[in-house]
């Protein structure tokens, strides 16, 4: 009796393991989005969420998936931070997102402008000159 209920808790465990690594990347706190490619990870902190009222904004985070956790310090991404809007259902963007460096690995993305309502895709790009070197997109219902 004792074997079958530890053989049910190694179950467990296996599940528990096989789940973590079936979540989406957004799911786990210690890499809100994840540039796979890079290594990197990021988060998004709104200041103005998504809305067709008024023009969206937020800070974004940048630091190394090796180091598991964004404190104490932030590295700069290993691309060019680009952000722009994509609606794919009529397949056309919006206006040039403005990005605002801060410090070390940090920076705000501001006039994100969801000009109507419907899917918006959020494509934030690491580039290398026109080469996105690697991308996480976010998707928005408005
Ligand atoms: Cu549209």
């Amino acid at each position: 009796m004792g074997m079958k209920v530890l053989g049910t808790g190694v179950m467990g465990i296996f599940l528990g393991v096989a789940l973590l690594g079936a979540r989406p990347a957004q799911a786990d706190a210690a890499c809100p989005l994840e540039f796979k490619k890079l290594k990197q990870c990021a988060s998004i902190e709104w200041i103005s969420q998504p809305s067709t009222e008024r023009e969206g904004a937020f800070t974004i985070r940048f630091w190394s998936k090796a180091s598991g956790k964004p404190a104490p310090r932030y590295e700069d991404p290993k691309g060019t931070l680009v952000a722009r809007l994509f609606m794919p259902t009529m397949g056309h963007g919006s206006s040039p997102t403005r990005i605002v460096p801060h410090e070390t690995g940090v920076f705000d993305v501001q006039k994100l402008r969801f000009m109507m309502p419907g899917h918006w895709d959020l494509h934030i790009e690491l580039k290398k000159a026109s080469v996105v070197l690697d991308e996480v997109v976010l998707g928005f219902d408005l």
